[in-house]
């Protein structure tokens, strides 16, 4: 993050997890039932496990806030575990192939890969989730959102499309988090069968973000591109194997006189594309196109027939460690990946914009729009 302060802590089994913001503009309302209804959307989705329903994951606010309004220091949000027993949990010696309980417990020096799998457990994402809920207020209070959805179920491809004005309605309605009613059908039954199989299966999410200003991100620093942002935010989350932009890895088999996004006047003193496959970036740099970001998440490594592990006490073959696991969390992934773009989107703005108060970030913003809609006036003046 450049301008943003972002940071989670907690544990699967631990009081709770937290996140904490930093550089939030000051004099901004949170809206704390909105953060648990984003909560309540992860905890959803067809093929979760028990564990789900254990908790209810409502948000406390620790701290930056005076009568539900920002003032400039940093927030803490705080989710509170009901599952607590991370120091009566049992030690665990058989690591899960695919998860990062064999590599953490080498790192660290364990033969307990319980201390690995406490903190790399997906729960922490609980906590990134409400971060992207308040970073998703912000983001609306200047005209930008951000939408999130399931696009794939293992080989059930989800199609449907998110310009249409109810696909919130349609994406609530879903048992999968899609926008493609016909086939959530076979996806269901995809999940049930894995469940009796003891198997789990992954899939791919999508996001779009639409109202971004033009000129978030930079071409003129490697770490400041907004594609490369967003990337390092979505692979972040657990299980994700790729992340794309726009057309994404089609891309390597398009040819440039029909891939690229032709400029034309809009006939209002700015600019249009007939065309994004670009995805809403070039050059690192928003163009005031839909944003347009998917990924893909390999299976759940926790799988109930268990594969093949050792026990890292004797080092004799043994199945891995089994307890209880989703067989599918795509549904929670989509929603994971539209509070990590909100995130992303939102310190890209703070740092084209700095500001200390949400006054500041709405006529900054304003600014920024002005200049793409002058674009094509030729006695729009450049500086005053
Ligand atoms: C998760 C909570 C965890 C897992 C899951 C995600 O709960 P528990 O470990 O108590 O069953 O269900 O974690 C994983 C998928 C993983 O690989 O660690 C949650 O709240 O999202």
């Amino acid at each position: 993050m450049k301008r943003l302060g972002f940071r989670t802590a907690g544990e699967s089994h631990g009081k709770g997890l937290i996140a904490v913001l930093e550089r939030l503009p000051a004099g901004f309302s949170v809206d704390v039932h909105a953060i648990d209804a984003m909560l309540a959307r992860r905890r959803k989705g067809f093929g979760r496990s028990a564990r789900q329903s254990m908790e209810n994951d409502a948000v406390e606010i620790l701290t930056g806030l005076k009568r539900g309004k920002t003032i400039g220091a940093p927030l803490t949000l705080f989710v509170r575990n009901k599952d607590v027993r991370i120091d009566a949990y049992r030690e665990l010696h058989r690591p899960r192939p695919g998860h990062a309980d064999l590599a953490g417990a080498v790192k660290f020096g364990t033969k307990d890969v319980a201390d690995v799998m406490e903190r790399a457990s997906a729960r922490e994402t609980a906590a990134r989730v409400a971060a992207g809920a308040v970073a998703s207020q912000i983001l609306s209070a200047v005209g930008i959102s951000v939408f999130g959805w399931v696009s794939r179920i293992g080989s059930v491809a989800l199609g449907g499309n998110p310009e249409i004005p109810d696909a919130a309605s349609v994406r609530e309605a879903s048992p999968v988090g899609s926008l493609d009613p016909e086939a959530d059908g076979r996806a269901v039954a995809l999940i049930e069968a894995l469940r009796e199989a003891g198997d789990t299966v992954g899939g791919e999410f999508s996001v779009v973000a639409r109202g971004v200003p033009v000129g978030l991100g930079s071409h003129a620093e490697w770490d400041s591109r907004l594609d490369g942002r967003l990337a390092q935010a979505l692979m972040s989350i657990p299980a994700i194997k790729s992340v794309e932009v726009g057309d994404g890895a089609q891309s390597a088999m398009a040819q440039g006189l029909t891939y690229h996004d032709p400029i034309v006047p809009d006939g209002a003193g700015g600019v249009d594309r007939p065309t994004n496959r670009a995805g809403g970036i070039e050059g690192g740099i928003s163009n005031g196109m839909p944003i347009v970001v998917r990924g893909a998440m390999k299976p759940i490594p926790t799988v109930r027939k268990p594969l093949p592990s050792i026990n890292l006490q004797t080092g004799d073959p043994e199945e891995a460690v089994w307890e209880r696991s989703d067989v599918c969390s795509v549904p929670a992934v989509s929603v994971v990946a539209e509070a990590m773009a909100a995130l992303v989107l939102l310190d890209a703005l703070l740092e084209a914009v700095p500001s200390d108060a949400l006054d500041h970030l709405l006529t900054g913003t304003d600014a920024l729009r002005a200049r793409a809609r002058g674009l094509t006036r030729s006695e729009r003046p450049i500086r005053p």
